[in-house]
């Protein structure tokens, strides 16, 4: 099985995961794993942070010559702003001779939307810093790094991943707009919001910038496509192993996602039964003509009774607008216990392309531990020929044609 843990804080010295349960012999591509760091730090609303910081892993475990051996995999995301904040982040109980930066007051004044308050009194922190630095979406980073590793695991058994951003605000593709996969993927990765429609595009970005000067910030949703994901991944047969409770769970721990929906989702609830189930048909394959099961539509998003059923998957996350806003909401100041503005951190206007990059990394790590426990393996080859002969034997299930070889 596949399992992670992240640390770190936002302003501290680093982020680190230690991502364990890959099989031996999976080729790391290091460029990938930067190019996806790259891409989440990337997306039109970003603030001044992002201009600092240019995000590379450093494997420190697990990989031997550009290959997994089977141990734990550690990965190590450095903060460059660090070097800004040694005065206030201190590991030590005084900072070091030599610490750089401002030695910042303590925060006080919790921001509404942000975990601030609860995490303060939680934790019974004084400084609500203690809190904000690990509730920061920054550690999203860590999680995108072990991401990117998952989707390589995914690729060598030919299932890949992308995303595409379908609102910011009030400015929405219209439902049940349907966008191929390759379409999706083709987005720039420069992109300002990696939105299909540019016309579209352009009203999201002129929406950030009118939150941007009144002082406001903007959440939006986003789609992620995975394909050829194999068939039965998850099962019916225990809560807890349905499919689509753990992508929802994984997505609704991104930062500031609200609301996770699969295929039509919400959308569907308000149609009947015969305009949202996708019916399966006996059609001709193209070249042999024999018989081959289809199914005409996947308002689904590629999951039956929690089960992976050969489709694409489709799983859309709804992110609420960041918490830090420029023209603060009202609060209480916790010392005093006076009304005052919520503190104003250096924050985005908008994250949402960001946090799509976040959730195609979560569903590649969700996706990639599925994997792992239907087909297992130690090594990457046994993974392989697992798969090949399962996706053998669907096929026959669903045709007469012999399958051809996945991986
Ligand atoms: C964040 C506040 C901002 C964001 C940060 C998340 O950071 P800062 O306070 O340093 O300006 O830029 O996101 C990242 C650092 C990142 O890597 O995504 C917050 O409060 O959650």
């Amino acid at each position: 099985m596949l399992r992670f843990l992240t640390s770190g804080e936002s302003h501290g010295q680093a982020l680190v995961t230690i991502l364990e349960g890959l099989p031996a012999g999976l080729i790391i591509d290091f460029d990938a794993i930067t190019l996806e760091l790259r891409r989440r730090q990337g997306g039109y609303g970003r603030g001044r942070r992002m201009v600092i910081e240019s995000d590379r892993a450093e494997i420190l475990s697990g990989v031997r010559r550009g290959k997994t051996t089977g141990a734990p995999v550690a990965l190590l995301v450095r903060n460059k702003d660090w070097e800004n904040w040694q005065n206030t982040m201190h590991v030590e109980e005084q900072a070091p001779p030599g610490s750089t930066g401002a030695n910042r007051a303590p925060v006080v004044r919790p921001r509404p939307g942000h975990a601030d308050l609860a995490g303060a009194l939680k934790y019974d922190h004084e400084d609500i810093r203690d809190v904000l630095e690990r509730a920061s979406a920054r550690e999203t980073a860590a999680r995108v790094a072990a991401g990117a590793i998952a989707r390589q695991l995914l690729q060598a058994i030919g299932c890949e991943i992308t995303s595409h951003i379908t609102g910011i605000g009030s400015v929405v593709l219209p439902p049940q707009t349907l966008i191929a996969f390759d379409r999706a993927r083709a987005l720039a990765p420069e992109a300002p919001l990696r939105c299909a429609d540019t016309d579209l595009e352009q009203k999201m970005i002129a929406a950030i910038d009118a939150a941007k000067e009144a002082g406001d910030t903007l959440g939006g949703s986003f789609e992620v496509i995975a394909r050829n994901v194999p068939v039965g991944l998850g099962s019916y047969v225990q809560w807890d192993r349905k499919l689509d409770g753990r992508l929802a769970q994984a997505l609704m721990s991104i930062p500031a996602i609200k609301a996770v929906s699969i295929g039509d989702g919400v959308d569907g609830a308000r149609r009947p039964g015969s305009q949202v189930h996708d019916e399966i048909v006996a059609n001709q394959a193209a070249r042999s003509g024999e018989p081959v099961i289809t199914r005409p539509t996947n308002r689904a998003g590629g999951l039956e009774g929690g089960v992976t059923n050969g489709e694409e998957l489709r799983v859309t996350g709804f992110m609420k607008p960041i918490s830090t806003l420029m023209k603060p909401l009202r609060s209480v100041d916790l010392t005093t216990l006076e009304e005052a503005p919520a503190a104003i951190e250096r924050s985005d206007t908008c994250a949402v392309p960001a946090a799509a990059v976040v959730a195609e990394a979560m569903v590649g790590l969700v996706l990639a531990t599925a994997v792992l426990e239907r087909f297992g393996g130690d090594s990457l080859t046994d993974l392989q020929s697992r798969v090949t002969a399962t996706g053998r034997r669907i096929s026959g299930r669903v045709s007469r044609r012999p399958a051809p070889a996945r991986a």
